[in-house]
C-alpha cells in the first residue's frame, strides 16, 4: 500500500532560529524515514513539499486549493493520504478540505505538532506515527489526528494554545466527506469574507463597512442566536440583502450551537435574512462561506445544505 504525506509547513517541521521557530525543510521527511525504517509504521509514504513552507499563520484559501488539487492530481496513486500542517489554522484547513474534496473515498489525515519535531519531548512523533496508522485504519474522509484523537475535519477547533492536547471536536455529525461518484476537488478563490463579533454597545460602523465591502459576512452571535437590535445592525444586514451577500451566523459558544428562533431577540437576524450556521464552529463556517462563493450555483442554497457533517 503507498500513502503520500503533503507538508504545508508549521510548528511539527520547525528548528528555532534568531527569530523564533520557523519552518525547515528536511524535518518531517527525517522523522518519516525513520518511523518507516523502524518499521514502526508498513506501507510505503512518499513526501510532497509545498513550498514555501508556511507559519499556517500565514495559510490563505489559495494554500487550501494547493493541498486539495495534489490530492486530487494524486488520488489515483495512493491509498491515502497525510497533511502536516500548523496548528494555528489546521481546523480551517481540514474544513475547506472537506468541502474542497467532492467523491472523496480514501483518507485523509490532518496532523501538526505543538513543540517541533526538533526538540526533545515534542509531541510530533506521536501525532506523525498515529497519523501515518491513520491512513491504514480511518474511514474515508478528512480527519485531524491530534494527541491520540482522531476527530472530524469538519468539527474541531482548536481550543489550547499551549497544551499538546490542543484540539476539540463537536461531537456527532455524519462523516466527513461530501459524497459524489468519484473524486472532483474544488478549488478556492478570492472572496473577501468578514468576520463579525457581537459584543455590548459595539459600534456598527465597521458592520456597514463590510456590507458594503465584503463578498460574505460571517456573524459571530450570541448564545443560541441573538444580536443587539440596534439600527446600525439592520441597516447593515439590509444592505448586505440589497446587495444579495450571503450573512452566515455561528454562536460565539464553542458549544451547543445556535438555533434562530429561539428568542425574540434573534429576530433581528432572522428577519433580514442571516443563515443559521447551528452548530458549526467559525472554522467551519469561514471555509465554508469561501467554498459557497466559489461554487458555480447558488450560494445560499449551498450554505443551507449539510455538505460534510459539518453541522447536525
Ligand atoms: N504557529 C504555528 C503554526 O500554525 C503553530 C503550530 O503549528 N503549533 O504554523
Amino acid at each position: 500500500m503507498a500513502y503520500l504525506l503533503i507538508h504545508t509547513g508549521g510548528t511539527i517541521g520547525m528548528v528555532q532560529t534568531e527569530n523564533g521557530f520557523a519552518p525547515q525543510v528536511g524535518v518531517v521527511e527525517a522523522e518519516v524515514a525513520a518511523l518507516q525504517k523502524s518499521g514502526d509504521v508498513t506501507g510505503s509514504f512518499d513526501i510532497h513539499l509545498l513550498e514555501p513552507l508556511l507559519d499556517s499563520a500565514n495559510a490563505s484559501p489559495r494554500d487550501w486549493s494547493r493541498v486539495a488539487s495534489v490530492i486530487a492530481e494524486r488520488y489515483e496513486s495512493y491509498d491515502g493520504f497525510v497533511v502536516t500542517h500548523g496548528t494555528d489554522t489546521l481546523a480551517y484547513t481540514a474544513a475547506a478540505l472537506c468541502f474542497a474534496l467532492e467523491g472523496l473515498a480514501k483518507p485523509v489525515i490532518v496532523t501538526g505538532a505543538m513543540l517541533p519535531l526538533s526538540v526533545p519531548g515534542s509531541d510530533g512523533k506521536r501525532n506523525l506515527l498515529d497519523s501515518l496508522r491513520a491512513t491504514h485504519t480511518a474511514p474515508h474522509g478528512v480527519w485531524v489526528q491530534f494527541a491520540g484523537q482522531l476527530m472530524h475535519g469538519a468539527r474541531v477547533r482548536k481550543s489550547h494554545s499551549t497544551q499538546f492536547d490542543a484540539f476539540r471536536v463537536n461531537e456527532g455529525g455524519a462523516p466527513p466527506v461530501q459524497v459524489g461518484p468519484r473524486l472532483k476537488a474544488h478549488s478556492y478563490g478570492d472572496a473577501d469574507v468578514a468576520i463579525l463579533a457581537m459584543a455590548p454597545g459595539l459600534s456598527t460602523g465597521m458592520f456597514q463597512y463590510a456590507a458594503e465591502q465584503s463578498d460574505a459576512l460571517l456573524l459571530r452571535v450570541y448564545g443560541s442566536g441573538t444580536a443587539p437590535e440596534s439600527a446600525g445592525l439592520v441597516r447593515a444586514l439590509r444592505r448586505a440583502q440589497d446587495r444579495g451577500i450571503p450573512v452566515l451566523a455561528v454562536s460565539q459558544c464553542p458549544e451547543g450551537g445556535m438555533a434562530l428562533g429561539t428568542y425574540a431577540a434573534g429576530a433581528v437576524l432572522r428577519d433580514n435574512g442571516v443563515i443559521d450556521g447551528r452548530d458549526m464552529t467559525v472554522e467551519a463556517a469561514y471555509a465554508k462561506l469561501h467554498h459557497a462563493l466559489s461554487w458555480p450555483g447558488d450560494p445560499i442554497a449551498r450554505l443551507n445544505s449539510r455538505l460534510c457533517g459539518e453541522f447536525i
